[in-house]
């Protein structure tokens, strides 16, 4: 059973009017297809809305729970505590955190209500793996209510150290939410020891290496299971005949210049738009290339729109591109093509074909997948990635441009580096940069974590098939 906040597929209108699912694309629903196939999975989560009365249903073979969620829960457990609290503070506070009583009482409350549907769905035995910083309660509470469950909790961003996490009035609470788990999985070791030092600093538990031990005789696994994506499909997808003539239009439209720039990023403050927008511009204002050289392509898919900061974010960016388009653009040239918009996944895979140099420069990000889905769409192992060091992608994607995303200068050196390089050069970095994200794809992301929580829980009779190496 996954536990997540959102479930894999979003309300769409049928052509006779009436309300139907989609499967929402996306790797993680690839990837957890397998399993969920071969063990009867069932999935529980938020279909998005505030539509109350959803029974459980079957989409293309999915047994889905969707869980309500009421305007002022959407509000404060949603926008409010995981994405205004939580997540800044997570992100090495790049924003600053708001602590809201009310937020943590209504945090509190749908983490229980997910914890109780969970119990009452769950068979005997089952496997349930609970998803990401929304609900971090779940895994506790759901051991209380039923004890005989393999419970395994995996954290999407990052985790952070102690003098950051230590702010939360809610700490204990968190770290104890955590260790209801048998394994909690992280993108980085980092991130594992984070949390291993935090649960002997703030709760008191004996720990040994990876370890818990908690006075009920439980042990409790924290390990690194870092991310991918479905590499094999973004490949094909990046070599079919349509895909190739519309990165080609592509090029076309933005007047083909000697070299692409492109960011593709949820309009998000850890992302690092600005800063990368910025020093594309003073490359130009410096005479390094001119826009008939080079232009950037920023797409910015708009992401929780009701979020203050989030508003303040767009406000910024799209006064940044305005002026750089202004002092820099010629007519009929602009220096930033700026796109605030959402696109199907060909379009994209169109995009990273169509780039040359490939800019990631999250300020704090737990893995970044855009990255990743670049190397594999760029089959013919050409194609310069920057990429910042605060992206564990940076920890598997050793031949990418590094940057500093805070150094301006820095990223500018990097930039007209990955704009000059040889084509030799590009495609040594980029070969490499292949083998790993072909060798470490999404569904060997997921077979590793299955196999581990097995391990740390071996005494059911009952064992969760991984699924098969495809
Ligand atoms: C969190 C963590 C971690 C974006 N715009 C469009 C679109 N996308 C797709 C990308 C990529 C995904 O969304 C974004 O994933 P990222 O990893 O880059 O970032 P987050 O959304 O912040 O994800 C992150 C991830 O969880 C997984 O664990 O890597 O660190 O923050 O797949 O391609 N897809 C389509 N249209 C768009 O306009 N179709």
């Amino acid at each position: 059973m996954i536990v997540a906040n959102r479930l894999p597929v979003d309300r769409v209108e049928e052509p006779d009017g009436s309300a139907g699912w989609r499967r929402s694309p996306g790797g993680l629903v690839s990837a957890l297809e397998p399993v969920m196939r071969e063990n009867d999975g069932t999935w529980i989560g938020w279909p998005g809305g505030t539509e109350q009365d959803l029974e459980p249903f079957e989409e293309d073979g999915l047994s889905l729970v969707p869980m309500t969620m009421t305007q002022r829960e959407i509000e404060e457990f949603y926008e409010g505590f995981s994405n205004a609290t939580l997540w800044p503070l997570y992100h090495d506070v790049v924003a600053k955190p708001e602590f809201h009583r009310e937020w943590w009482d209504t945090y509190l409350a749908v983490n229980r209500r997910f914890a109780e549907r969970a119990a009452a769905v769950a068979a005997e035995h089952a496997t349930v793996w609970v998803h990401d910083y929304q609900l971090q309660l779940v895994p506790a509470m759901l051991r209380d209510l039923r004890p005989d469950l393999r419970i395994g909790f995996y954290l999407h961003i990052p985790f952070p150290p102690q003098e950051l996490f230590s702010q939360l009035p809610w700490r204990r609470q968190i770290l104890e939410g955590l260790l209801g788990a048998d394994l909690v999985g992280f993108q980085l070791g980092g991130a594992a020891q984070n949390f291993i030092r935090l649960v002997r600093q703030r709760v008191g538990h004996k720990t040994h290496r990876d370890l818990v031990y908690l006075p009920d005789g439980r042990t409790v696994r924290a390990a690194a299971f870092p991310i991918s994506i479905d590499a094999k499909a973004y490949e094909e997808l990046a070599r079919s005949p349509e895909i190739t003539q519309r990165a080609k239009e592509i090029r076309e439209a933005v007047g083909n210049p000697r070299r692409i720039f492109l960011g593709v990023d949820r309009l998000d403050y850890t992302k690092g738009i600005y800063a990368r927008l910025r020093a594309f511009g003073e490359l130009i204002a410096d005479g390094e290339f001119d826009v008939e050289d080079a232009v950037f392509v920023q797409v910015a898919t708009p992401s929780r729109e009701q979020v203050e900061q989030y508003r303040i974010l767009r406000d910024d960016i799209e006064r940044l591109v305005g002026r750089l388009n202004g002092d820099l653009g010629k007519i009929g040239k602009p220096a930033i093509h700026y796109l605030h918009s959402s696109y199907p996944r060909e379009e994209m895979a169109a995009f990273f074909r169509a780039a040359d140099v490939m800019v990631v420069t999250p300020l704090r990000d737990g893995m970044n997948l855009v990255a990743k889905e670049y190397v594999a769409c760029r089959f013919d192992g050409d194609g310069a990635l920057v990429l910042s060091e605060f992206a564990g992608a940076a920890e598997e994607l050793r031949q990418a441009w590094l940057v500093n995303p805070y150094d301006i200068n820095g990223m500018k050196a990097a930039l007209l580096d990955a704009y000059r390089a040889d084509e030799r050069e590009v495609g040594r970095r980029m070969r490499a940069m292949r083998r790993t994200v072909t060798q470490h794809d999404v569904s060997a992301w997921a077979r590793s974590f299955l196999t581990e929580l097995a391990a740390a829980r071996p005494s059911h009779g009952k064992t969760v098939r991984p699924a098969k190496k495809s």
